[in-house]
């Protein structure tokens, strides 16, 4: 079973480069997922192509109007059946990790990407299943967002990562932050590798990363351990 996720953005050229690249490149030569950017000028109509507008009651800023976004979402509906319609929003909710694996499990999603003030609250209201953020800070298009929460989902798809056990020991996947790693050469420039990783002693070694990651997230993100 491969994902489909289908992605409606002003700035289709903003997504491109994500998905023709790195492992997200790799998933979707491997038939794991697949991902489809819409252009929503190529729903608008009339002869400028409108899609955003003054909002109502004055003030700055343009709104995204609602009849190309309904016309774009309806179509890709016609087609198939979506499990939610993402709209990606400062004010949605934090995406984390538990989120992504969530969203790992779907079959197809649709992805609105915000821009300007946003998009008409009717259509939060009549087509959006879930309001996403990446945090709490301000990006001018949820574009970016919307490479993020794909990266974040399409990396837990069966057979993307190639070591197969490798999300399961990520940062936040235990709610724990990843220990430190080391590789090649054992020593720099005075500046030696925990011998204990030079031990072969494997239930060892599993107790100092256990530690080293507890302690980790103590320091850094105590957070994480309430
Ligand atoms: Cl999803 N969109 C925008 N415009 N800004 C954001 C965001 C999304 N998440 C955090 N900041």
């Amino acid at each position: 079973m491969s994902m489909r996720i289908d992605i409606i953005t002003v700035l289709p050229e903003l997504l491109k480069s994500p998905f023709e690249a790195s492992i997200l490149k790799r998933a979707i030569e491997k038939g794991l997922v697949e991902v489809h950017l819409h252009n929503l000028r190529d729903y608008a109509t009339g002869n400028y192509k409108q899609v955003d507008d003054y909002q109502f009651g004055g003030g700055a800023g343009m709104v995204m109007m609602i009849e190309p976004i309904d016309k774009c979402i309806s179509e890709l509906k016609a087609q198939r059946d979506y499990d939610d319609v993402i709209y990606m929003t400062p004010d949605g909710n934090t995406l984390n990790q538990k989120m992504a694996n969530e969203l790992s499990l779907k079959e197809n999603l649709i992805i609105l990407c915000g821009h300007y003030k946003g998009v008409d609250q009717r259509v939060r209201d009549m087509f959006v299943t879930r309001e996403i953020s990446i945090g709490d800070y301000v990006l001018s298009g949820g574009e970016l967002a919307a490479a993020i929460v794909c990266d974040a989902v399409i990396r837990l798809l069966p057979g993307v990562l190639n070591d197969e056990t490798s999300a399961l020991t990520d940062t936040f996947q235990d709610n724990l932050l990843a220990p430190p790693v080391f590789t090649r050469p054992a020593e720099y420039k005075g500046k030696e590798v925990p011998k204990i990783l030079l031990s072969g002693n494997t239930p060892e070694i599993e107790k100092w990363r256990e530690q080293q990651s507890l302690q980790r997230t103590q320091e850094r993100r105590p957070d994480l351990l309430e």
